[in-house]
């Protein structure tokens, strides 16, 4: 028996879209924050039969958990040394589906203990290609403080994630607001499909990411806030773009989350570029701040919509093993 925890991520530069939906290989490369304290505590063992229990729920057959598992297992044999049937237990302090990057944790976690069981000897670069395999942004969990991950018409040996900034000298708070948890209205694989196939401007938005990646590599050189938070809020709004005009078109919004952001660009023009946002396949609103103004900027915030809570994380760790 193996354990291990990984830590939720959220993208700065969004990956939206496969290029191969077999092997999991996104359209796009990405980057992202890995945060710390939200995140998956996966324990795995040998079994006779596949199981999966989340949160002391044992999932049932045919769940679309277990079956995630399934194919996860199926597709990653391949390329790894694993059996049919293993025993999966899960706990987690990340609201399951509503777009806090449940999935990604789940599957880095998911990857290290596998690895460390059956022996696989990856390295961190070969473990991040296994937990991709799972889910895409898992790859980038398996990484601390903010990690890249490859995308584009490339092979699964060439799709990994990197790491680009340390957990310690990460400059940058993020600030996650409570929209709902409820589960997703389409998961974000079934979205990413849907999105590619049917929207005009899915191309745009994978022939603009590159230079996307490329400035926002430089921002974070420059440990520049104001540049970084514009590429993001881009990113994302370009991300949604594409599920918007998607036939039929694809919504994770609720009222709150336009609420939220309009309250951002209230603070920005009385307070000045101190605080972005960011989405993902969910209601949820993300931002990041200065580490140094975090406090200040949670105070205008529960001034400003007194309705929500507010929670500040900052850099985590990458995924590791539980002895
Ligand atoms: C991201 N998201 O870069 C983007 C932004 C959501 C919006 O990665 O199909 O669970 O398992 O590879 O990684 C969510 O999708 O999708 C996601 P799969 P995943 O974080």
């Amino acid at each position: 028996m193996k354990k291990a925890y990984a830590n939720a991520n959220i993208a700065l530069v969004k990956y939206w879209g496969k290029s191969n939906s077999v092997e999991n290989i996104p359209a796009v490369p990405s980057l992202s924050l890995t945060i710390d304290d939200f995140g998956v505590e996966v324990t795995v063992a040998t079994a006779k039969n596949l199981s999966l229990t989340i949160n002391n729920v044992p999932q049932p057959n045919h769940s679309s958990a277990l079956i995630r598992l399934e194919d996860f297992l199926s597709s990653a044999k391949i390329y790894y040394s694993l059996p049919n049937n293993i025993s999966v237990k899960s706990t987690s302090n990340v609201p399951f589906a509503s777009g806090l990057a449940s999935s990604a944790a789940f599957f880095a976690a998911l990857s290290c203990a596998i690895e460390q069981l059956f022996e696989l000897k990856l390295n961190q670069t070969e473990l991040s290609k296994l937990a991709r395999i799972g889910s895409a942004s898992a790859a980038r969990s398996i990484f601390g403080g903010i990690a890249g991950l490859h995308g584009g018409n490339i092979t699964h040996d060439q799709a990994f994630a990197y790491p680009i900034i340390f957990p310690k000298d990460v400059n940058f708070s993020m600030i996650i607001i409570k929209v709902s948890y409820k589960e997703k209205p389409i998961s974000s694989r079934k979205a990413m499909l849907a999105t590619k196939d049917t929207s005009p401007f899915f191309s745009q938005f994978v022939n603009e990411q590159e230079s996307d990646m490329e400035n926002m590599l430089l921002a974070l050189k420059d440990n520049n806030l104001a540049m970084v938070g514009s590429i993001m809020e881009h990113s994302t709004l370009k991300m949604f773009s594409t599920m918007w005009t998607a036939k039929p078109a694809i919504n994770y919004w609720l009222p709150e989350s336009l609420l939220i952001i309009q309250s951002i660009y209230q603070i920005r023009k009385i307070y000045g570029p101190i605080v972005f946002f960011t989405m993902d396949a969910g209601p949820n609103v993300k931002l990041i701040c200065n580490k140094a103004d975090n406090i200040k900027v949670k105070k205008i915030l529960e001034k400003m919509l007194p309705s929500f809570t507010f929670t500040i994380l900052k850099a985590g760790l990458g995924a590791k093993v539980h002895e």
